[in-house]
């Protein structure tokens, strides 16, 4: 996007011939006031992907769906027998600092409960 500038003019300035204005008598520039609108990006979004694998209890699954990523015992067990039968699901999406957080409380947790549990980030 192309950024313009205006630069207001008022009694007395006069705009030289290269385009700059040169100011000039008593008059005060006047104006509105328009706040400066930074520009701003919305942030990338990461999914957090749940893997299949043929060790990790159903409920192990469950559990850590619910305390990481809030979700109800319904959707929890939704999306662990969509991982169950399709190989890979989606835990959800959160930005890149959230997301990797996600991971690793995940991995972690299966890790000191000796489960081989993966989980991963994929861009949005
Ligand atoms: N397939 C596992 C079992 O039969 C259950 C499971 C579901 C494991 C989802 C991991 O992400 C997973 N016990």
């Amino acid at each position: 996007m192309r950024e313009r500038m205006f630069e207001m003019m008022s009694d007395g300035d006069k705009r030289r011939d290269d385009g700059r204005i040169e100011r000039g008598g008593d008059e005060p520039n006047i104006g509105v006031v328009v706040k400066a609108r930074p520009k701003t990006r919305k942030p990338a979004m990461y999914k957090v992907l749940m893997l299949n694998d043929d060790y990790t209890p159903m409920e192990f699954v469950v559990h850590v769906l619910e305390r990481f990523f809030q979700k109800t015992r319904d959707e929890a067990t939704r999306i662990m027998m969509h991982v169950h039968r399709r190989g890979v699901g989606v835990c959800g999406v959160f930005t890149y600092e959230v997301a990797e957080t996600k991971v690793t409380q995940v991995m972690d947790l299966a890790r000191q409960n000796q489960h081989p549990l993966q989980c991963t980030i994929e861009k949005e």
